[in-house]
């Protein structure tokens, strides 16, 4: 540890790194400064999403399509504000931690051409990842083989099929869901690899999730057709909790994993409009319920240590970036009753030639 030895300690700080690979010892002695060291594999615990400076605290971003190149908007919660020029109007926002530095990348999937593309926070290089695959695809980056960096991966939303490519496990297929199923990614038994899961939305609002090492967990009915799903540690166990914000009530609902998925609670935060930003905003391993207003661009975030707070951050037409559930809500299939209208010939994506 780079600080003066003998002194007293005030205050001692443990912040995640956003992957758990990294930990980070912060001491504080007020009035004397600060210093950090690293201590590795602390803790295989939560992480905070879009953490890009890597201090085990969401960030605030948005991203502006207009003009293009689009441009990234970050609020950094450690080293402050940047911008980015970085993919076009229709790519999917998907930054998570592509090299396993702790820092989440800024990340976009083209559905148009199969291509993954990503600026690497560890390198400063850009990465470019060929899926194979296009069209009605969902990218949904996880961490499946649970090494510590994030792995691509695509949901096919016509046939429920996912496409992984594993750090460290290899590329493999899995038919796990069926037509219209929300992909969602997050480590609900807690042992360190996010689950295949989806939530299904066309039978019985029930959560299907599957350990890549063990198969199937037991099913969970949870939510009503609508629901985001908004699933992550809200608790600070180590194990997501099964969670959806209902935009019609604006109520946030939890059953969590430490019950076994019994029981339930719910609190009401947003309003008509909102995008649900649920994260780690105040870096205690817990997330936190959060909503972005693309009226007046606020965010509004209910920190599950330190209070709520409003942040300004973004303006009318901005994607708010929240890799957790960008897809469940820009992707969401049509609505009871709604037809489902094709997009016009010329819109369609060109299909690669194989
Ligand atoms: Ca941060
Ligand atoms: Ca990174
Ligand atoms: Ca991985
Ligand atoms: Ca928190």
């Amino acid at each position: 540890m780079d600080g003066p030895a003998n002194v007293s300690v005030d205050e001692i700080t443990f912040m995640r790194g956003s992957t758990g690979l990294t930990t980070r010892l912060v001491v504080a002695t007020h009035g004397r400064g600060v210093w950090t060291t690293d201590v590795d594999n602390l803790a295989n615990g939560p992480y905070a999403p879009n953490d890009f400076d890597g201090d085990g605290r969401s960030d605030i971003a948005v991203v502006r399509n207009s003009p293009t190149p689009s441009t990234w908007h970050l609020r950094k919660s450690l080293t402050g504000y940047q911008s980015f020029q970085y993919g076009v109007s229709g790519d999917q926002i998907v930054p998570d931690d592509y090299d396993g530095d702790g820092k989440a990348d800024i990340s976009v999937f083209r559905a148009s051409d199969g291509y993954w593309y990503a600026f690497l926070s560890g390198s400063e290089t850009y990465s470019l990842v060929n899926m194979y695959q296009t069209g009605d695809v969902t990218a949904v980056p996880g961490d499946y083989d649970g090494d510590g960096t994030a792995d691509r991966a695509l949901f096919r939303r016509s046939t429920g099929y996912w496409y992984i490519r594993a750090s460290t496990a290899g590329n493999f297929e899995v038919d796990w869901g069926v037509e219209d199923d929300v992909p969602v990614a997050e480590d609900f038994d807690g042992d360190g690899a996010d689950e295949i899961a989806v939530f299904r939305l066309k039978e019985n609002e029930t959560w299907y999730l599957y350990n890549f090492e063990s198969g199937p967990l037991a099913p969970v009915q949870f939510g009503v057709y609508g629901d985001i799903p908004t699933a992550g540690d809200y608790d600070g166990d180590g194990k997501a909790d099964i969670a959806v914000w209902r935009p019609f009530d604006h109520y946030w609902y939890f059953t969590y994993a430490v019950d076994d998925f019994q029981g339930y609670e719910g609190f009401p935060w947003g309003a008509t409009g909102d995008v649900p930003v649920p994260g780690d905003y105040d870096g205690d391993g817990k997330y936190d319920v959060a909503v972005w207003r693309p009226g007046d661009g606020n965010w509004y975030i209910r920190q599950s240590t330190n209070g709520y707070q409003v942040v300004h951050f973004g303006a009318a037409g901005d994607k708010p970036v929240s890799r957790k559930t960008w897809n469940a809500v820009n992707q969401r299939p049509a609505e009871p009753g709604t037809p489902r209208r094709a997009p016009p010939s010329w819109a369609r994506p060109q299909r690669r030639a194989s």
